[in-house]
């Protein structure tokens, strides 16, 4: 984008901005990407000779789960050894200056890195979990886990240019209520997201006045459908992304460049 054009179009976005009285903003993995977190398409969606996509299902899960999970070890550590960046922290700012004008700010996320949280952003819904949740496979009970590594099986497993090892199942991480074999926290491909999240974001997409979505390619679904809904009610949509996406085209402005780069240019 022409540096004049991105110049107008930040200062057309900054005067939005102004009159908003709630703002709805939809993330994805570009906005943790300068972060050092691999982004889920790009060429960071790759581990080992694996498509992080092909590891994100039940049935990997079933046929591997020591795969699975030493997938999931490397970026739990990758996570924990990373920083939310300045994109992050605007967000941080734009919620409490909103919050303080007594106007409305959400935060909807695909992303399951929890930078959002650590930069200290408050009201944020989870589609897709969180790398730092557990699920127990036999009673269910859903636990906050931030251990590293997440049990002694995994130590010093996980490494992309490792081969892949068979960690017998009593190895991998167990419930310490029922002993079960416990997954990661996360919404995998196939599975249907929280239903209490997803009333929530459908009042969210039908009650903003403004969206800001950031660093996603809208491939996913259902979360690409929000910001796009957003628009069909006739409200503005900002896309802020390093290149045009699936849904480029349904977005009334488009800030151009890294977000980490862009959204501080927008956010005082
Ligand atoms: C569902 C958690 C109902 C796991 C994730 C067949 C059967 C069942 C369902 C389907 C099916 N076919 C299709 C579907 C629907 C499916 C789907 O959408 N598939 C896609 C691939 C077509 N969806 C589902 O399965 C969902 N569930 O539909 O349930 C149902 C149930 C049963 C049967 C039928 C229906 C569940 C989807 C959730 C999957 N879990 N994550 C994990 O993380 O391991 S999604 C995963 O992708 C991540 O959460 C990630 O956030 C998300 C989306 O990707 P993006 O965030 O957009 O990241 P991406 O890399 O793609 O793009 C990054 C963008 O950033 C790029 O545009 C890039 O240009 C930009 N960027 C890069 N750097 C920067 C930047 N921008 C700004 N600044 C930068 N510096
Ligand atoms: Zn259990």
């Amino acid at each position: 984008m022409m540096l004049e054009k991105l110049s107008s179009e930040i200062a057309k976005v900054r005067n939005i901005l102004k009159t908003a009285s709630h703002v709805l903003v939809l993330t994805g993995a570009g906005i943790s990407a300068e972060s050092g977190i691999p982004t889920f398409r790009g060429a960071g969606g790759l581990w080992r000779k694996y498509d992080a996509t092909s590891l994100a299902t039940p049935q990997a899960f079933r046929q591997n789960p020591a795969l699975v999970w030493e997938f999931y070890h490397y970026r739990r550590e990758l996570v924990l050894k990373c920083e939310p960046n300045a994109a992050h922290v605007a967000l941080v700012k734009l919620e409490n200056q909103l919050l303080n004008d007594n106007k409305k700010f959400s935060l909807v996320t695909q992303n399951v890195d929890d930078l959002h949280f650590r930069a200290g952003s408050k009201t944020i819904y989870r589609l897709h979990g969180s790398l730092f949740e557990t699920i127990c496979t036999k009673c269910k009970v859903r636990k906050h886990n931030v251990d590293n590594p997440i049990c002694k099986g995994l130590e010093g497993k996980g490494l992309p240019e490792a081969e892949d090892i068979s960690i017998p199942l009593k190895d991998l991480p167990r419930c310490d209520e029922c002993g079960g074999l416990v997954r990661p926290g996360v919404v995998w491909f196939g599975e249907s997201l929280d239903q209490s999240v997803l009333e929530k974001v459908d009042e969210l997409v039908n009650e903003c006045d403004l969206c800001f979505v950031i660093g996603t390619s809208s491939v996913v679904y259902p979360a690409a459908a929000f910001a796009p809904q957003v628009s069909a009610r006739g409200k503005p949509v900002v896309e802020f992304n390093v290149e045009g996406t699936a849904a480029s085209s349904s977005f009334l402005h488009h800030i151009e460049g890294p977000c980490a780069k862009t959204l501080p240019l927008i956010i005082e």
